[in-house]
């Protein structure tokens, strides 16, 4: 795409979603992409500020990030982590000695009352990430995961307890208080922005605290820009984490279609990106009038995630400018 076709607008979370914010960082001018992270699985653990989405995103721009796991630095030592369980300390949570480092520095930039916009602005510098990486909004949101047993902090289910727990709802803690990042709501906002990219995250956990940030909604069904979704869901599974089990747990199909659906009920989106494995799923979801792209959306090599970030842009322009309901 080149500059005249504007700028892109990422949203991601979680591992699948930082993918193809690298594969569009490598198609795109720096100026040209903003990727918006989820900030909900944050949470304050040893006294340090831990934004676990927005690290995935600036490690992996960075090349830094641990292809292994998805999370964390590649190379790590865990002298940290050894010398904390020998104190008794809590070790359920890995940090490793390389991450520990962007916790304290972080931590000790918001205590000296910087904006989490204006810290991790900061960070990617220092690592040297030229695309803008943004926190979905400065203002704390928490996703509290409903179970059968109870509500649990998203860290406490997602690691602590494995997700082995059966979902029956989240809530964003906060989230009606929040204000979107000033950065966030303007790239919605503006006309540059020639298309909207929803990365193939957790859609429950990853996605919707985005969406359900004040203004957020509305300012996707308003926007010039269409809007470009990729199922996190191939061939009836998740890629990586506990979509495809949350999905089962709440009673859904576990299917591309139903990810579909679940954003085109809140008339979000111009456009749905289903794998090959999907194909016969998508006369179903082009038929509730959603044009959907057929591809390969698993990214396993860097040429994956650079091809499927071409195709999203060319996907984009293809699709008429957007005859939103007002
Ligand atoms: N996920 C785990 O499953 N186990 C961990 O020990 C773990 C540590 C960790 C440390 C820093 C960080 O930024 C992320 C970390 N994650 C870990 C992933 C984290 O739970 C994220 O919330 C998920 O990647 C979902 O977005």
């Amino acid at each position: 795409m080149s500059e005249a076709a504007g700028r892109c607008l990422a949203l991601s979370g979680g591992v699948g979603g930082a993918k193809l914010a690298l594969g569009l960082s490598r198609v795109l001018p720096p100026e040209a992409l903003t990727i918006v992270c989820n900030t909900a699985d944050d949470f304050d653990h040893l006294g340090l500020r831990v934004c676990p989405d927005l690290d995935t995103v600036m490690y992996t721009l960075a090349g830094v990030s641990n292809r292994v796991t998805g999370w964390g630095q590649a190379h790590e030592t865990w002298s940290f982590l050894e010398a904390l369980s020998q104190l008794g300390g809590e070790t359920w949570f890995r940090l490793g000695d390389r991450d520990l480092a962007t916790h304290v520095e972080r931590t000790r930039r918001l205590r000296n009352g910087e904006s989490l916009t204006a810290v991790t602005d900061a960070l990617c510098r220092a690592l040297g990430v030229e695309a803008k990486v943004l926190p979905m909004t400065d203002d704390p949101v928490r996703t509290v995961v409903g179970t059968s047993g109870g509500e649990l902090s998203f860290q406490h289910y997602f690691v602590r307890d494995r997700c082995a727990p059966a979902v029956t709802g989240f809530r964003f803690e906060g989230v009606d208080a929040a204000r979107p990042a000033p950065d966030f709501l303007a790239a919605l906002e503006e006309d540059a922005t020639a298309v909207i990219v929803v990365c193939p995250s957790n859609p429950f956990v990853s996605v919707d605290p985005m969406l359900a940030l004040p203004g957020v909604e509305a300012a996707f069904r308003n926007s010039p820009a269409p809007v470009i979704a990729v199922s996190p869901i191939v061939g009836g599974q998740a890629i990586k984490g506990p979509a495809a089990k949350m999905m089962e747990e709440l009673q859904m199909p576990v299917t591309a279609a139903a990810v579909a659906r679940h954003y085109r009920e809140r008339d979000l989106l111009d456009g749905f990106v289903v794998d090959h494995a999907d194909a016969g799923e998508a006369a179903e979801i082009e038929r509730e009038g959603l044009p959907t792209l057929v591809t390969g959306t698993v990214m396993e090599s860097l040429a994956d995630r650079e091809r499927l970030a071409r195709e999203m842009l060319d996907f984009a322009r293809s699709i008429a400018a957007p005859d939103r309901r007002p």
